[in-house]
């Protein structure tokens, strides 16, 4: 007896739903790419990175040498701060009762942090602001805002940076602008 050879064809049947949920999932990725490139190319949106590598041996040698607040002229300031276990050091003398450091900034002001890490990681985030970084030592992170509203704002470290973490943060307290 001889059987003929078949040839065996198959096609890939894929259920209804499964090829509409493929369809739905592929979509989405590409929308998402979409809103990451308008994001970095229409708004300008970018992660803060590095914007220099500095010692950490050698921080006193640098323009962090004198942590603190610099008046650049034009409502304009730079902020140096330098973090370490368990503080900010923004070169005030200010505190609260609760020991956090304090810095006044006219309403209006556009402040650029300049923030490094003297030991381990530490976190800078500003209340209500956008900025969110990350401090690591050997690199300078900045990033620049603009006070528009009057308030006290917390500067608070998230990044966990050893048993003293939760008492490490900082004050900014915008005061409202005279003669408005
Ligand atoms: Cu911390």
């Amino acid at each position: 007896m001889e059987e003929s050879k078949q040839v065996h064809e198959e096609k890939l049947e894929i259920d209804r739903y499964e090829r509409t949920y493929m369809i739905l999932a592929a979509a989405m990725l590409g929308v998402f790419f979409a809103a990451l490139v308008a994001g970095a190319i229409i708004y300008g949106v970018h992660l803060p990175t590095a914007v220099g590598f500095i010692n950490p041996i050698l921080i006193d040698e640098t323009e962090f040498a004198n942590p603190g607040l610099r008046d650049m002229g034009d409502n304009h300031y730079e902020l140096y701060v330098v973090a370490q276990m368990w503080n900010y050091d923004a070169g005030t003398t200010e505190s609260t009762a609760a020991g956090f450091p304090v810095l006044h900034l006219p309403q209006g002001a556009v402040v650029t942090f300049n923030v490094t890490s003297r030991d381990v990681q530490h976190g800078f985030y500003v209340e209500h602001h956008n900025v969110n970084l990350q401090i690591l030592p050997g690199h300078i992170a900045s990033q620049t805002i603009t006070f528009s509203e009057p308030g006290t704002y917390h500067v608070i470290c998230h990044e966990y940076c050893g048993r003293g973490h939760q008492t490490m943060g900082m004050v900014l307290i915008v005061d409202r602008a005279t003669g408005a």
